[in-house]
């Protein structure tokens, strides 16, 4: 594999297209070496293969805001690669949203889902609808316009979407009612629902529970304890929200959140109600965090990220590319232990270089936030047995799950001198998986 030439070709047919650019480029970093141990690779063109979505479906989304006025927003399925089981990701809505940032997101689920020793491929959509400030009258036409196109392209057995950033729990259940009416069947082909038409439980607070999993097991590996740890986190969604449940019940203090308009920072620790009205803020619709502030009297620092926060334990838990090199720097010097990217790409390159440099634990998104596609699996495995499990039985499965995530990362990312590179691991033990399943099918 020629990494630059596959790199240049692919620029040169999806300029622009940067985030995608990017994910593609750090697992082909990471896969090169093993890449060319396995000629067969080569030869069947794995590499060229996987870095190309199966196929993309762009729609227009009209819908009809409250005042009467006709809004026309673009929907999107990024279907990646279904190698190893039906497509499956979230769909994102928010204003950032292109087919670069879909792009990324659909070809790190690939590696994600493989993780989870769950048969799932990896896909992605979303719109650059903005669920800010609409009302719920809005939020349920819009879902049922973008659905109007997309179930043509989805299944239960074809393509499985979920949420993601601005699709939570109401936009799945909207989504689902329009599917269920066009497709005449109640199935699993949508995961993220409520519990009363086949959602399960601890699907919420997966992502951030499965996240507080792996960073402790990183610590334990280490011979650390997550106890008495300051950690920082960024967001205040449903991601941050998991984490601090989490993180709070391992003994650690959660110190930061944060939204668009700056951080909080609550030196007694953000916990108990404090977690509780983190939902109360989300449903405000205003999408900041300085309430939190004047709430429970803890200090609101404007316009700026957590990362400068002294902390033993940061993470991501907001979007791309929110910890960038200079925050990498302010954290290591403040004696920062572990960052662990409950977000999707949390880290710039430059950001993970340094920290990698400075040998500080680094888990990266796919295997980090895996939980929370591992629970959406979870939850295709009781609707199509049509039963629900307890709350205790599906934790545990997932606990089961991030421990055989982590085990896969240290197999292939350990490094002569002991430190575990888990982006390496990562990306070396989900690629194995689906070149694998990709090389026994044939060219297809
Ligand atoms: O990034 C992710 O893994 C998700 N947004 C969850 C995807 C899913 O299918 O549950």
């Amino acid at each position: 594999m020629n990494i630059d030439n596959l790199m240049h070709s692919l620029e040169a047919r999806h300029p622009g297209e940067h985030e995608y650019l990017q994910a593609v480029k750090e697992v082909l970093m990471t896969i090169e070496e093993v890449y060319n141990q396995h000629p067969e690779f080569e030869k069947a063109k794995i590499a060229e293969r996987l870095v190309e979505p199966d196929r993309i479906f762009t729609f227009k989304v009209p819908w009809v805001d409250d005042r009467g006025d006709v809004q026309v927003n673009l929907g999107y399925r990024v279907q990646f690669n279904n190698a190893i089981g039906p497509y499956k990701g979230g769909l994102r809505f928010h204003s950032s949203v292109n087919l670069s940032i879909l792009k990324f997101l659909g070809f790190e689920q690939i590696f994600k889902n493989a993780l989870t020793t769950l048969p799932m491929g990896g896909g992605k959509g979303g719109s650059d609808f903005n669920p800010r400030g609409k009302s719920d009258a809005e939020v349920m036409r819009f879902c049922q316009a973008f659905m109007l196109e997309l179930w043509r392209h989805i299944g239960p057995e074809t393509d499985v979407p979920a949420g993601d950033i601005g699709v939570g729990a109401r936009e799945v259940g909207y989504l689902y009612g329009m599917y269920r009416k066009l497709a005449r069947e109640n199935t699993g082909v949508l995961t993220g629902k409520n519990l009363e038409f086949g959602g399960s439980l601890i699907r919420p607070e997966a992502t951030g529970f499965g996240g507080l999993y792996f960073v402790n097991q990183m610590l334990e590996t280490a011979g650390l304890s997550i106890k008495g740890k300051t950690v920082a986190i960024s967001g205040f969604g449903n991601v941050a929200w998991g984490a601090a449940l989490k993180a709070t019940e391992l003994g650690a203090k959660v110190v930061t959140i944060s939204g668009p308009d700056g951080y909080i920072y609550d030196e007694n620790g953000i916990a108990g109600e404090k977690i509780d009205y983190m939902l109360e803020l989300r449903a405000t619709c205003n999408d900041i965090v300085e309430p939190y502030a004047e709430q429970f009297g803890a200090v609101f620092v404007p316009g700026r990220r957590p990362w400068e926060v002294k902390v033993d334990i940061a993470l991501p838990c907001a979007t791309q590319n929110e910890l960038n090199e200079e925050d990498a720097r302010t954290l290591i010097s403040n004696g920062v232990i572990c960052v662990g990217e409950i977000s999707n790409m949390g880290c710039t390159p430059e950001a993970i270089d340094l920290l990698l440099h400075h040998k500080v634990m680094y888990g990266p998104g796919k295997a980090v936030n895996a939980g929370g596609v591992a629970t959406s699996g979870l939850e295709m495995t009781q609707n199509a047995m049509h039963i629900a499990w307890t709350a205790a039985e599906v934790d545990a499965k997932l606990q089961q799950i991030m421990s055989q995530i982590h085990d896969q990362c240290v197999r292939h990312g350990r490094e002569a001198d002991g430190y575990i590179n888990y982006m390496k691991g990562a990306n070396i033990a989900g690629f194995l998986k689906v070149a694998k399943a990709m090389l026994a099918q044939g060219v297809v």
